[in-house]
């Protein structure tokens, strides 16, 4: 009786339409099997497969014919690679030398496999790949303890299973730590089971949609809500790998200015210019060591981008001057709306070029910013970009070197804008829902370029809205967040995916934007400021000052302390920025790039620790914590502040103190310091300090540096060189690059090392017993703990072998 009800109860409801208009992909019908790719043609759809590298298989799915092939992330082609593709009544085989894919013919269904047969990933065959009117959806059996990470900018736990998240870019001021989406869209994720992992990147900027386990236990998914199903398959058995391939399609970061790098004071707004100033000669008086200051929108004339206020900033190349003479550079927010006001030269240059997203009838699509009306210039056509380009000379001429893109998800006031309007999309025009999750990723594009031409430096861009491959081009911080606890800690997990997501360049507003932080809040958070990639205080504009001196004495000395240890740091972040730019190994690094499969470090208690770079491990904790629960993974670790040794594999209570977050350091690290500088054009002293840590396993370090400013690096104009602690040695490794090391001496400095120095191998060495360890507090004085060997470095252009 009940059966027969059902289906005619739906049918009165009319679920059976919506069920009819589910399509799935049906079974195999022909199979073209070409150079390195198979066409595939399927009941309800067309298929292709092709391998990208030995590491990496694509595959596109549409229920229609595949269209031309247009992808604003990716950017690698396809490399020949030994593969072998045969088929047989059931199946299709496609295997390269360190991947094997499998595909179903009854239904269409495919299994990626390891080259020895375990199976990595699957599609469920119930549901294999599906199509609810447009919106196209793809199942993956869900397998057993399997975990989910990245996926960029979103919350929850780090581990994802459990959860759904949707990618749209939103304009979300003071979001709550749960919310979703955010402002960016990475649809790149990792899934780690059974001692393996594995990436898939769906390349589709519709809103897209990923399932990781909510609400049922059977299936993983992924879809949008149109396009094609477009997705890159990447396996490797090193995690640190699978971002490399990712990035290898997506793209990698340049090198930022090493001023970028440094500390950056922010709020919304500093002005008049003379407060400007100010602001800078009191970093500078209070010993602050800072190198970026920032304008916020009140540094413009009735908020039109281009323009400056003449009240507040009457000669802006003189203010950008004084700053530079302070040793600061400056960065300006770029709204994309174009205020509609007759006479604004951007204005009428943009609508005579017709460079304006637009609706149908050819109309500019208006809608409602800081400004008041705008129109929205076209960075998805190269006519957009183009002018873009043109129009940023008003900051080039100003002595700006910093380009801070918001509100570019498209904000716009009703966060609503119309689904009709149109995009040139380089020639192939294309709808709002198609392009939103572009936008922002193509201003950046224009704001790097543009800068990068003109300056014919380094600049530094900075975005909130962006979609993969944005690493190409800028960094990102995590916007509007707020002055709470939770929200800081959320914010390291934020930093640590997009860092999985192949931005390793990233940062989040220190202290909170929203509200106002405790004296406790605000210690921590700019402790731990100190370690991330990019390091800016920022707050509202409602909100109570929130410099390093806003919060007492004691909270100043702290910041102060972890400000200069970063400064004290920079030879050691700036390999790292390096690094990211050859491998995309982020510089905040979450422990599950080094220890995927240790359960421990996706425990809710610990998954906010994180490397910063190679060596060190950094503990997050809420303010008001008295106590430490951390947990460090396998090998020994030293205290940074302490050297004091620590059993890894085990987990810790250590008491907190306000003034120490606690730092860790992994026996066998080597980290280059350098003397305290007050900002990056100062030059530091003569001598680099190696500390190297005692551990068993070898280990090694690229050391890099140039002239942290233009693209001379590009033509060979740097120091590079692979410094190795292996068997009881150090090695460092003949220099390569044509630049010569800023640095004349070396002082290694040995952490764990009881035993007194032997002689060592070279002879341009001299003893000495004083140096300082990296206790924020200890400055340059001598401490018992280590020991010291003083190396001449000037013109020391072979190898150089010492023993310890
Ligand atoms: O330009 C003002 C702010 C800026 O300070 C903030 O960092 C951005 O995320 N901006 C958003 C505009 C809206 C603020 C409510």
């Amino acid at each position: 009786m009940k059966k027969l009800l059902l289906p005619a109860l739906l049918l009165l409801t009319g679920l059976p339409s919506y069920a009819q208009s589910l399509r799935t992909i049906g079974n195999v019908r022909a199979v073209n099997i070409g150079n390195g790719q198979v066409t595939i043609e399927v009941n309800n759809a067309n298929v292709l497969v092709q391998v990208y590298t030995p590491n990496i298989i694509r595959l596109r799915i549409d229920k229609k014919e595949l269209g031309k092939d247009f992808s604003y992330a990716v950017i690698a082609q396809p490399v020949q690679t030994s593969t072998r593709i045969s088929q047989n009544e059931k199946e299709i085989l496609v295997a390269t030398d360190s991947l094997q894919l499998r595909i179903n013919k009854t239904p269409f269904a495919v299994t990626f496999l390891t080259p020895d047969g375990k199976v990595i990933n699957e599609d469920e065959k119930g549901l294999t790949s599906s199509w609810s009117g447009d919106a196209v959806t793809t199942y993956k059996k869900m397998q057993e303890g399997e975990r989910f990470i990245g996926l960029g900018e979103k919350v929850g736990n780090f581990d994802r299973r459990g959860n759904a998240f949707t990618n749209w870019n939103s304009d979300v001021f003071g979001y709550s730590t749960g919310q979703d989406p955010l402002y960016s869209t990475i649809p790149f994720y990792v899934g780690i089971h059974h001692g393996m992992n594995y990436g898939i990147f769906f390349d589709n900027t519709w809103r897209s949609d990923f399932n990781f386990g909510a609400s049922n236990n059977r299936f993983s998914s992924f879809g949008a809500a149109g396009g094609e199903m477009n997705y890159y398959f990447i396996y490797h058995t090193r995690l640190a790998d699978i971002i490399q391939s990712y990035t290898h399609l997506t793209g990698r970061m340049p090198l930022p200015p090493l001023w970028s790098l440094g500390y950056q004071q922010n709020r919304y707004s500093y002005y008049p210019d003379s407060e400007v100033i100010r602001i800078a000669q009191t970093l500078r008086e209070k010993k602050i060591p800072a190198d970026g200051i920032t304008l916020d929108i009140h540094y413009m004339d009735a908020y039109k981008i281009f323009t400056w206020n003449k009240d507040r900033f009457p000669n802006p190349k003189q203010t950008t001057d004084a700053l530079k003479k302070l040793g600061f550079k400056t960065t300006v927010i770029m709204d994309p709306g174009i205020k509609v006001e007759k006479g604004y030269s951007s204005y009428e240059s943009g609508l005579q070029q017709n460079i304006f997203i637009k609706y149908p009838d050819g109309q500019p699509y208006t809608g409602q910013v800081w400004p008041g009306w705008c129109h929205f210039p076209d960075f998805t056509s190269e006519k957009g970009r183009t002018w873009w380009k043109k129009e940023m000379k008003a900051y080039f001429s100003s002595g700006v070197e910093g380009f801070w893109n918001d509100m570019n998800e498209i904000a716009t006031w009703g966060q609503k804008m119309p689904d009709n309007v149109l995009f040139a999309h380089e020639g192939d025009t294309i709808a709002h829902p198609q392009a939103h999750n572009a936008y922002g990723l193509q201003m950046t594009k224009a704001s790097y370029e543009g800068a990068r031409e003109a300056m014919n430096r380094r600049p530094f861009v900075l975005t909130r809205a962006g979609y993969a491959g944005l690493q190409r081009y800028t960094a990102i911080w995590t916007g509007d967040n707020r002055a709470e606890d939770d929200h800081m800690l959320l914010g390291v997990r934020l930093l640590n995916s997009l860092g999985i997501s192949g931005v390793a360049f990233n940062g989040m507003d220190v202290g909170g934007f929203t509200g106002n932080a405790s004296v406790g809040l605000y210690t921590r958070w700019v402790q731990l400021g100190a370690f991330m990639p990019y390091f800016r205080n920022h707050t509202g504009v409602n909100t109570r000052s929130a410099e390093p001196w806003s919060f007492g004495e004691e909270a100043l000395e702290i910041a102060r302390n972890y400000i200069n240890l970063r400064y004290r740091l920079l030879p050691y972040l700036y390999s790292h920025f390096y690094e990211a730019t050859q491998t995309a190994m982020p510089i905040m690094r979450s422990l599950s790039i080094d220890y995927t499969h240790d359960p421990k470090v996706y425990d809710p208690r610990f998954q906010n620790q994180f490397m910063f770079g190679h060596g060190l491990l950094v503990t997050p904790f809420e303010s008001q914590r008295t106590y430490a629960e951390v947990y460090l993974p396998q090998g020994k670790w030293y205290s940074l502040y302490t050297d004091a040794v620590s059993e890894g594999g085990h987990e810790y209570v250590y008491p907190m103190m306000m003034k120490h977050l606690p730092v860790y350091v992994k026996a066998g690290s080597i980290v280059p310091a350098q003397s305290l500088v007050q900002n990056t054009t100062e030059k530091p002293g003569d001598t680099l300090f190696l500390h190297v840590y005692k551990g068993e396993q070898p280990n090694s370090f690229l050391y890099y540096e140039d002239d942290g400013e233009t693209y001379d690096y590009e033509k060979g104009q740097f120091y590079k060189r692979q410094i190795k602690y292996e068997g009881g040695q150090l090695v460092l490794e003949k220099p390569e690059g044509k630049r010569a090391s800023q640095f004349s001496m070396l002082s290694l400095v040995l952490h764990g090392f009881d035993q007194p120095i032997p002689k060592a191998k070279t002879e341009k060495m001299a003893w000495l017993n004083a140096i300082s360890r990296f206790d924020p507090q200890a400055g340059d004085s001598a401490t018992d703990s280590c020991t010291v060997q003083r190396i001449h470095l000037k013109n020391e252009n072979s190898k150089i072998v010492v023993g310890l």
